[in-house]
């Protein structure tokens, strides 16, 4: 019998690429790019046929397992989820709403399904202990957005398709995939920029693989670009290289970032940043002046000690030099499906709210930094988590200080976790829930599109017909929030409004609510007469997506200040410039620090128990620069013990002119030792956990974010002789 062809869209990383899968006998026997997709034109990366191996992968889990003196033993999904429900509500009842915590893990943003049920046991479960992975990763960008346009949903994307000037930094989209940039064609967009006759320059304290794609790459010191970005608006304002009164149509407060700006010469930064006066000179003027330019910034900045400041100050760049809401610039997506307003409903909104009990971190759109989950565990009284649900996610592994969440996790009363995999954290959960994998499910990049460089839609069908007896991730959830609120005596009153929209989504399910959003959305057919409008009915027709066209203004839709101007000075980032400056001062005599680093074949943490992704040499390594080798004796191949204020690995290195000196590279994700019988192929090549000597107190002061790029270490020779 020949094989059946379907059409879908990866949802490992942000891309969105089409894949064609072809099946036969209800088994993947071939996935490869779909060259007819309207957004990823046939790209696709080594992950998306990798999907294949997953969903046979002898380790992943199909059924409820419980853990027992005994080890895991499979259960039924009546008693699991049962089970689950009562535990929880238990504890709710006992000891309050806050004695329950929630994770919710980067692949949970990666199917809508997963979204809107997470949201929903979010609302069940009522506890102010919730964390997700934004803490580590896009919450300054998310804070610096309702700073500036009053909503923490308005994210400029770079519209890289008809753009002359590229100015990025600390992102590598060429083995992220793009991200706050969804990328579709990733290789072909980002040889796109010089193809036109472009300009690509990058900042990034590594040699990435980005750098193949730029014109110019130059290192920076981890923590320096708020710095270098006010060197670029210096010489902006002193060379008046911007339209004064357009500008003021559109924003507030430019008198005060021209007066910041002022003490921040291209001379004055040069030396802490690493980047040369007449650099930021040069770049200054040619990004003003190229008439479609856009700078874009990622991890490298979040994730960095001034995360919220030097995101603002990346739009900043853009709107001070006319680079906004304009073609070839830094615009917003119009999606099909709009999920701002969803996330405006869902309390997304705001920040500062309400503080964690133990250190005061402030939640970032309802979630609390997860660096202090550990503690909000251990440290007894009125509040104290004791039963714990962590949906997809690994904090073990993703975590600063992974170590300490492990023991906290090992003592939790009660902990589910909703994941395809036992590994370094759900090992620790007295129930696992394994949901269906993704080709047996349906799709729909609910999140994904509305951060993506052209307006497209697509859905997905499920390609594998799933074995009976088991439920995706929006089953899972929905049902799991239908028991805690029913078990509870007395539920919130945030609880009553979920428990009418469990019955909705239970009915509706996950397809039936992207209906719903697509019809009401800019194409909606509520709002365009029936013939022409958009439906699911009409999305599942187009088997490459829908192509809705190129990002287009609409600075009246996504700045909702109450001047209806951007601002250009929110006070509280702005009052974070003294300590810029203070560490301007001391950054130069600081020893050296870790960066991270990601590669095309891994994905955080779950994507190494994949025999084509793991082969080949080592990932895990630390890099280290020849200066710094020499000056402690070290050399490629040695094994070396890398020490942080919380800990310490030890790690293979190499010793490579890619990294600045002063900087040194380990990537997160690895350090699978402890699962290495139930995750039998990342056992194999263990690596070392890079947040095990990431600090949960090195914490960007306005969100709390963790400091993953830019953390003080230490190294020491383990065996200096070169391993053969
Ligand atoms: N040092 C350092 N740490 C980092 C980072 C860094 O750059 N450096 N990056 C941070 C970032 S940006 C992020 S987003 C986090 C990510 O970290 P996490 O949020 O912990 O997410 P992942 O490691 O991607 O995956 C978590 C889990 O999801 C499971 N999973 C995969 N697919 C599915 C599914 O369809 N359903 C369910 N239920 N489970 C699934 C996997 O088995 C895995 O256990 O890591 C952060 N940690
Ligand atoms: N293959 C693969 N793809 C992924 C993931 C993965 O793990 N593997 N993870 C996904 C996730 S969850 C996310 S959030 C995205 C992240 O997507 P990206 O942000 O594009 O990816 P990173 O590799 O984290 O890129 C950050 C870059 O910043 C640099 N950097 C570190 N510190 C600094 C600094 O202080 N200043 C500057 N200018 N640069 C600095 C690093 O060297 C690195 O090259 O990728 C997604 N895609
Ligand atoms: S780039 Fe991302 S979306 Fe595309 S195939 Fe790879 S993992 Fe999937
Ligand atoms: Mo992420």
């Amino acid at each position: 019998m020949g094989a059946t062809v379907h059409f879908r869209t990866c949802n490992v990383c942000e891309a969105m690429c089409g894949m064609r899968v072809a099946v036969e006998d209800n088994r993947v026997v071939d996935i490869r790019g779909d060259r007819d997709d309207v957004f990823s034109r046939g790209h696709i990366c080594p992950k998306g046929p990798a999907m294949r191996e997953l969903q046979e992968d002898p380790d992943r889990l199909r059924h409820p397992m419980r853990r027992t003196a005994s080890g895991f033993v499979r259960v039924s999904w009546d008693e699991a989820l049962a089970e689950a429900g009562e535990r929880l509500a238990a504890l709710q009842r006992e000891h309050g709403p806050d004695s329950v915590g929630m994770y919710l893990g980067n692949p949970a943003a990666h199917g809508h399904g997963a979204i809107l049920g997470a949201s929903l046991l979010g609302m069940a479960l009522g506890t102010k202990n919730r964390f997700d992975s934004n803490s580590q990763d896009a919450n300054p960008r998310i804070y610096a957005a309702l700073q500036m346009y009053g909503e923490a949903t308005s994210l400029t994307i770079p519209d890289i398709d008809h753009t002359d000037y590229f100015l990025v930094f600390g992102a590598n989209p060429a083995a992220s995939g793009g991200s706050i940039m969804t990328l579709g064609d990733v290789r072909g967009r980002l040889s796109g920029v010089r193809e036109r006759g472009g300009r690509f320059v990058l900042f990034d304290p590594r040699k990435t693989e980005t750098t193949g794609f730029a014109d110019e790459h130059h290192f920076i010191r981890p923590g320096s670009d708020a710095a270098l970005l006010l060197g670029l608006l210096h010489v902006v304002f002193d060379e008046k290289l911007y339209d004064a009164g357009a500008l003021s149509d559109i924003a507030d407060g430019v008198s005060e970032l021209r007066a910041i700006a002022k003490r921040f010469s291209p001379e004055r930064v040069s030396e802490p940043t690493g980047v040369p006066a007449l650099v930021i000179r040069r770049i200054a003027r040619e990004f003003a002046k190229a008439p479609r330019a856009v700078a874009y910034g990622r991890m490298g900045l979040s994730t960095s000690a001034f995360g919220p400041l030097s995101s603002y100050l990346v739009d900043a760049l853009n709107i001070v030099t006319g680079h906004f809401d304009r073609p070839g610039c830094a615009m917003f997506p119009t999606p099909a499906a709009d999920v701002v307003r969803v996330a405006r409903m869902i309390g997304m909104g705001g920040t500062g709210r309400f503080r964690s009990r133990v250190r005061g971190l402030p939640e970032v759109g309802g979630n609390l930094p997860a660096t202090t989950m550990a503690e909000e565990m251990e440290t007894p009284g009125d509040g104290q988590i004791r039963g714990f649900v962590v949906v997809a996610g690994n904090p073990v592994l993703s975590v600063p200080n992974g170590e300490r969440i492990e023991k906290a996790l090992a003592n939790l009363d009660f902990m589910v976790a909703i994941d395809i995999y036992l590994n370094e954290t759900t090992r620790h959960a007295h129930l696992v829930l394994p949901p269906r994998y993704a080709l047996e499910r349906s799709h729909y990049d609910l999140l994904f599109h509305t951060l993506a460089v052209r307006n497209t839609a697509k859905w997905s069908a499920p390609v594998i017909e799933a074995p009976p007896d088991t439920k995706d991730d929006a089953e899972i959830l929905v049902e799991l929030a239908g028991r805690v609120l029913g078990k509870r005596i007395s539920p919130s009153p945030l609880g009553a409004a979920a428990e009418r929209f469990v019955g909705l989504l239970n009915k509706l399910g996950a397809d039936g609510n992207l209906d719903l959003l697509l019809r009401m959305g800019p194409y909606g057919d509520r709002f365009l007469p029936f013939s022409k409008g958009l439906n699911l009915e009409k999305l599942k027709k187009a088997k490459h997506g829908i192509d809705l066209g190129p990002l287009r203004p609409m600075f009246r839709e996504r700045v909702r200040t109450k001047t209806g101007k951007v601002c250009l000075a929110p006070p509280e980032i702005l009052a974070d410039v003294p300590r810029l400056e203070r560490f301007l001062d001391e950054v130069t005599a600081a020893g050296l620090v870790l960066i991270g680093r990601r590669h095309m074949r891994n994905n955080n943490s779950w994507m190494h128990n994949v025999p084509s992704l793991v082969k080949g040499p080592d990932r895990s390594m630390l890099l280290v620069h020849p200066t710094d080798a020499e000056r402690l004796g070290l050399s490629s191949g040695a094994r070396v013990r890398v020490r942080s204020r919380v800990g310490e690995v030890v790690v293979g290195m190499a010793v490579t002119e890619d990294v600045m000196p002063g900087v040194v590279s380990l990537p997160h994700g690895h350090g699978h030792a402890a699962a290495a019988d139930t995750m039998r192929v990342a056992g194999s090549v263990p690596g070392a956990n890079a947040n095990a000597i990431t600090d949960d107190l090195y914490v960007e002061p306005l969100t709390g974010t963790a400091i993953l790029n830019g953390v003080p270490v230490t190294l020491e020779a383990v065996d200096a002789a070169p391993q053969a």
